[in-house]
């Protein structure tokens, strides 16, 4: 009977609340009028490329095109594992394998003179209108990276007030510069807001930095390189310049980290295929090279403006003598071809003063770049630290990065160094405006907890903000993979109400939550965490004991593990301040009050009705919900609960 009294009101509440939703777009779409609209410029491949006569993927290729592809060059390539390896058999490889790999990429070619080669390949969806047009799902396409971005802008800005330009990358971006100039126009006209908000991702962030040297920021609320390769991309460069390297060290650590486990690379390492298969390409390149660069790379990628906006300033003249003299064509198509190449690298050489100026006009101008992942090991660059696709280096703005593993020379110093001395940012075009993540994957954005906020924040703050402005985002932050939460590098492990200490109102919290009796927000949980296994056990709480004690107090440990749930609780003295008397007393002290507060708790809701106990349990997390605000609050909170009892 009360049971059913309390299902029936349960389950009006729900119909309140389900009503109350009915209300939230209008309420959210009216709350959000007057926010800047936010223009996402997507990045390399992420809106697929395809013949639109026919609806076949040009770009990526389809896995039938890659399988007819890999089967035609299987022979030959079979066939050169047997023989002598002589200039004739790398010459018959090359012949079966270069035709085939070209006409792989030929939809996506551009002619010598830099134009596009088939006009009849284009993206296969563009959605010139806000989100609010076409819905979240929509836009949302299952290979669109930074898909878990927009909910987050949208939660911030309203749908009616998110844009995505999704990306051709074949082009100049000094043409794409025009098109999002029009976009602008376009966004403008229909919020009727003065200014918008830009974020490049990835190769985005190219487009944007074309946009800005072209059209200024008159039309500009904010700036956001997201993993964005505006200065180039390190191997890139030095494979324009012919310096194809197979690293095997750099080959098996990124195995490592795709599989998360060394056993390949132990089979790998004790068999030794990969040192033979590295020096296999290493004949071929030296036998063959010349004949790859000019009937295949130069053919399929070599003529593109959008590829070669990944040559970085330092290397472009050099990758412009390695490439130009090997082009098959007219001095008229490779001066039509120069010309379009040297704006956009007139425009990345500048970007640094592009940038300042537009700080200088009010614009929030953020960087976010990440690290510690071994980049493709294909270059003579494989040692640098990046994000898997672009160097650090680069998606910072030349922050001074230690190679991939190491860390700085001692004698780098600067109020710029991170925490784990891998990166000094001073070197940064703008060393106040470039945030740094570690553990995060290229563009692996997560809306799961935390992360998608930060960026969302630098995207639509109305006043410029910088790696002071938030203590929650200063200059380097840590990503967990694993349990998606974004934290300060400098965060104190075990202290989880921020307070600055690690001591008992900590580890009873964790205690409280691990029994379910708080939820502790995701930030806290990753503080909680330490012995870094991804979850928040009993044994976190017990790490924090033993780290408040100094030392593995043995009375600490045999105290917390006798937790006697009915003990009588004794007064709270409400402080973990004050002066120690013997540092083991007072640890048994606290230990039984934490543990007598949480005895009286776990009586209580054992003889309460069930809603009586969620009128308990609920202040109680929300004001541990809000203890990175107000660690203090949380200290209330364990008080209020001991003295109710
Ligand atoms: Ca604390
Ligand atoms: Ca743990």
């Amino acid at each position: 009977m009360k049971k059913g009294l309390f299902r029936k009101s349960v389950s009006l509440l729900l119909s309140a609340a389900l009503l109350l939703l009915l209300f939230v777009p209008a309420l959210a779409a009216s709350d959000k009028q007057g926010k800047n609209p936010l223009l996402i410029v997507t990045g390399f491949t992420e809106y697929t490329l395809v013949d639109t006569t026919t609806g076949t993927a040009a770009f990526p290729p389809d896995t039938q095109n890659i399988v007819n592809t890999v089967a035609a060059a299987a022979p030959a390539l079979l066939q050169l594992l047997v023989s002598g390896r002589t200039q004739a058999d790398f010459d018959a490889l090359c012949d079966a394998v270069l035709p085939v790999v070209n006409a792989l990429f030929d939809p996506i070619a551009c002619n010598p003179d830099g134009t596009i080669k088939h006009n009849e390949v284009g993206l296969a969806v563009q959605y010139p209108e806000s989100v609010a047009e076409y819905g979240l799902e929509t836009i949302m396409q299952p290979e669109a990276f930074d898909k878990d971005l927009l909910p987050a802008a949208v939660n911030a800005v309203g749908a009616e007030n998110v844009y995505v330009y999704g990306l051709d990358w074949r082009l100049d971006p000094m043409d794409i510069a025009d098109e999002i100039n029009e976009w602008v126009q376009h966004i403008q006209a229909q919020t009727g807001a003065e200014k918008v908000s830009l974020a490049g991702i990835s190769m985005g962030g190219v487009m944007v930095s074309a946009y800005l040297a072209k059209y200024g920021t008159a039309d500009v609320s904010n700036v956001t390189m997201i993993s964005s390769a505006f200065t180039g991309l390190e191997y890139v460069g030095r494979l324009f310049r012919g310096e194809l390297e197979i690293d095997e060290n750099g080959l098996y650590l990124l195995l490592e980290q795709l599989i998360g486990s060394d056993v390949l690379t132990r089979i790998f390492g004790s068999t030794g295929i990969v040192r033979d298969l590295i020096a296999l390409v290493d004949d071929l390149y030296a036998a063959c090279g010349d004949r790859i660069f000019t009937e295949c790379l130069i053919p399929a990628f070599g003529y593109n403006p959008g590829m070669w906006s990944f040559v970085p300033a330092a290397d472009y003249a050099s990758c412009k003598a390695f490439m130009f003299s090997r082009m098959d064509s007219t001095d008229a198509e490779k001066a039509a071809l120069e010309a379009k190449l040297d704006a956009y690298h007139e425009v990345q050489a500048n970007v640094g003063n592009t940038l300042k100026a537009a700080k200088a006009a009010g614009v929030n101008v953020a960087i976010v770049s990440n690290y510690n992942w071994q980049m493709p090991p294909v270059s003579t660059a494989s040692e640098m630290t990046g994000d898997q696709v672009i160097e650090t280096m680069h998606t910072s703005g030349f922050a001074t990065c230690a190679n991939i593993g190491e860390t700085l020379p001692e004698g780098v110093t600067s109020g710029y160094v991170s925490p784990d001395r891998m990166i000094d940012a001073s070197t940064c075009l703008l060393p106040d405006e470039t945030w740094f993540i570690k553990n995060m994957k290229h563009v692996d954005f997560s809306i799961a907890q935390n992360q998608c906020d930060f960026y969302i924040w630098l995207m639509t703050t109305e006043t410029p903000v910088n790696i002071h402005s938030n203590a929650a985002y200063p200059q380097f932050l840590l990503y967990n993979p694993e349990t998606k939460v974004l934290t300060p590098q400098t965060m104190l492990r075990g202290d989880v109400n921020f307070d600055g200490r690690v001591d008992l109102v900590d580890a009873r919290l964790v205690l409280r939550h691990v029994r379910s009796f708080i939820t502790l927000s995701a930030v806290a949980l990753e503080a909680a965490d330490m012995d870094g296994n991804n979850m928040v056990l009993h044994a976190d709480a017990q790490a924090i004991m033993d780290s408040y004690a100094g030392t593995k107090s043995q009375t600490a440990s045999a105290l917390f593990a006798m937790e006697s749930l009915t003990q009588t609780p004794e007064e709270d003295t409400g402080s973990t301040g004050g002066t120690l008397r013997s540092a083991a007393e007072d640890v048994a002290g606290q230990i039984r009050d934490a543990l007598g507060s949480l005895g009286s708790v776990l009586q209580r809701s054992a003889s309460a009705a069930p809603s009586k106990e969620a009128d308990t349990t609920t202040p109680d997390a929300q004001a541990d919900d809000e203890t990175a605000e107000a660690a203090s609050a949380a200290a209330q909170a364990c008080t209020e609960t001991s003295t109710a009892a």
